[in-house]
């Protein structure tokens, strides 16, 4: 892969990985406590033993087994997430839900703000397209959605304005479907709310989802976003 690895600042907790040490890399989005729908995207993947799986935060809260996704990512050594909103709110007590295991927590504390391989950026929300990567905040990695700030789902979305150089992963803004573009991929694709849960092949681009934990979308229509993306 060409360019330079992305760099942060030093208040930045940056997992670098090396691509090279794996056959294909797969990056998912967010699960939020949804363990069946996990083994089945996973039963879908089959990703062997020498594959990168990379989960873009929002492992937990809001769905019925939050630790046992904890524990499936934890027991794979081949499986690395990034830190997402929700893990945020349980280690700073905004949320007592779900109630989580000592151990548990010590891994939330530990989850890394960005995780990089090749030209690739993870970040569970995205980055600010307007600062350079150096000097992003570990916060608006993991919280940003429109740009300005405070727009919430009413957008401009960062994704619609940042144009490279890297490719950035990210989930947290619940999409109708994958959002693809050259710059940034979005797979948050509302699992716990009746969308899909969905895995993305780094490399060939290649799709793969499954059906979410309710048949229907019961998530209000504004918030969740239909923006255009030309598939790669
Ligand atoms: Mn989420």
């Amino acid at each position: 892969m060409q360019g330079s690895p992305p760099t942060f600042g030093s208040t930045v907790d940056h997992l670098r990985l090396d691509a090279d040490d794996y056959e294909d890399c797969y990056v998912v989005g967010d699960v939020h406590g949804c363990i069946d729908r996990l083994e089945a995207l996973i039963g879908r993947l089959d990703p062997a033993p020498t594959d990168l799986l990379v989960f873009v935060g929002d492992l937990v809260r809001k769905g019925p087994d939050s630790a046992a996704v904890l524990e499936w990512v934890r027991d794979r050594p081949n499986a690395y997430s990034v830190l997402g909103n929700n893990e945020a709110k349980v280690l700073d007590g905004a949320t007592t839900q779900p109630p989580i295991s000592a151990s548990d927590r010590s891994y939330l504390r530990d989850l890394p703000d960005v995780i990089t391989f090749d030209d690739a950026i993870v970040a569970h929300g995205g980055i600010d397209p307007r600062t350079p990567l150096d000097e992003q905040d570990a916060g608006t990695l993991t919280e940003i959605r429109s740009v300005p700030a405070g727009a919430g789902y009413d957008g401009p979305f960062w994704f619609e304005q940042y144009d490279g150089p890297h490719r950035v992963y990210f989930g947290h803004t619940v999409l109708e479907a994958p959002y693809v573009t050259e710059h940034a991929v979005g797979l948050d694709t509302g699992c716990v709310y009746g969308g899909r849960l969905t895995a993305y092949r780094h490399g060939d681009g290649e799709v793969t989802s499954v059906d979410g934990r309710f048949e229907e979308w019961n998530r209000p229509a504004d918030q969740i976003v239909s923006p255009s993306s030309e598939h790669a």
